[in-house]
């Protein structure tokens, strides 16, 4: 029998294109490009073992998930922002005052904003200057949940492993904030999809370099999702205000959140051990399902030049998370240098499926 895993992405990634955000007070280059999704496709169609599903996920009404887990007045915000927005126009044809990305400028000081103005109300909608709002902001962000929820759905009917190119990423993403190029957050949707469809417990394994702080602060006082993390420590690495090892969840969620942060310049040994201490954890809690928000920018190459993670280290991280042998869910978060992304992906998976 040939090994094949399940692919899900859509082209209205393409439509979301993000110049430039602002960085140290500077405008930068944006990270989150689509040369990042053409990267991957390549990588994956010569892998020889992508099913690249034709799913047309605009069939697939998500918004229903999506207002399980977001706040309706963000997700009123962030539709009516990007209808406002003029857009994909060159530099020239945009008059002063019209507006092709918004940031914000503004934080919300208050509890509420009583202006009308996008660039007022965006202060209490977003915490960084990372994530801009652009004209097809809102329909991409709810494309790529859209494809985060056809995965759990091929999951739920029996397949063992789902890839899910999700782009915009999803888990900075809060209740009520974008943040760290995410919007909606499809890692949670996802859960919330799996467990509105019967599933007792699904843990979210978060690889990226990055801490989930949307995925933690969404389910912090819930039992039925675990949110087990490895990531740079906060102390010194983006979304700073969350990560640390003291945060383990309230209430019904106290312990099932685990964090383990990690120095800057880790390498494979020390992440490999810190990786088995965190699926122990999985594997105590006993999910039903398992969601893998599977960043690459833990890798040497990357522009973060955070961790030195190589291409070849991604296959023991498949081989290591295929021993827990739960029905996993791989949605793509970070991974930032096109150069490596694609194979990394592929070797992840290759060792996901024990290839
Ligand atoms: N120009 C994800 O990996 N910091 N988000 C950017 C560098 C924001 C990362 C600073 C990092 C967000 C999904
Ligand atoms: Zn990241």
């Amino acid at each position: 029998m040939r090994i094949e895993v399940p692919v899900i992405c859509s082209q209205e990634t393409f439509q979301h294109n993000p110049q430039y955000e602002i960085h140290k007070g500077e405008r930068v280059p944006h990270l989150d490009s689509v040369e990042r999704v053409l990267a991957i496709k390549r990588a994956l169609k010569e892998s020889g073992f992508a099913n690249f599903k034709n799913i047309d996920v605009s069939s697939i009404d998500g918004m229903p998930w999506i207002r399980q887990v977001h706040d309706s007045a963000y997700l009123r915000f962030l539709q009516r922002a990007s209808r406002r927005i003029r857009g994909l126009v060159p530099d020239e044809e945009v008059s002063p005052g019209e507006m092709r990305a918004l940031y914000p400028q503004v934080f919300g000081y208050s509890s509420s904003c009583r202006s009308e103005e996008s660039e007022a109300e965006i202060g209490l909608f977003a915490f960084d200057l990372y994530t801009p709002v652009m004209r097809h902001t809102f329909a991409v962000a709810v494309d790529s949940a859209r494809c985060a929820l056809a995965g759990a759905e091929i999951l739920r009917r029996g397949e063992p492993y789902v890839y899910v190119l999700t782009r915009p990423p999803g888990h900075h993403a809060e209740k009520d904030k974008m943040g760290g190029y995410c919007y909606l957050n499809n890692d949670v949707i996802a859960a919330q999809y799996l467990i509105g469809n019967g599933a007792k417990r699904v843990a979210i394994l978060d690889v990226d370099l990055h801490h989930g702080n949307g995925v933690q602060n969404l389910t912090y006082e819930r039992g039925d999702i675990a949110y087990i993390s490895l990531h740079g420590d906060p102390r010194f690495t983006f979304p700073y205000f969350s990560g640390y090892e003291d945060e383990t969840g309230e209430n019904a969620g106290q312990g099932t959140k685990h964090n383990f942060p990690l120095p800057k310049g880790t390498e494979e040994e020390l992440y490999h051990e810190t990786l088995k201490k965190a699926l122990r954890k999985i594997a105590f809690y006993d999910p039903d399902y398992l969601i893998v928000a599977a960043g690459f920018d833990t890798h040497k190459d990357d522009p973060f030049q955070t961790f030195k993670l190589s291409t070849s280290y991604y296959w023991r991280l498949g081989k290591e998370i295929k021993r827990l042998k739960r029905r996993t869910l791989v949605l793509q978060e970070g991974g930032y240098n096109p150069e490596v992304l694609g194979e990394s992906v592929v070797v992840f998976l290759r060792g996901l499926l024990g290839i």
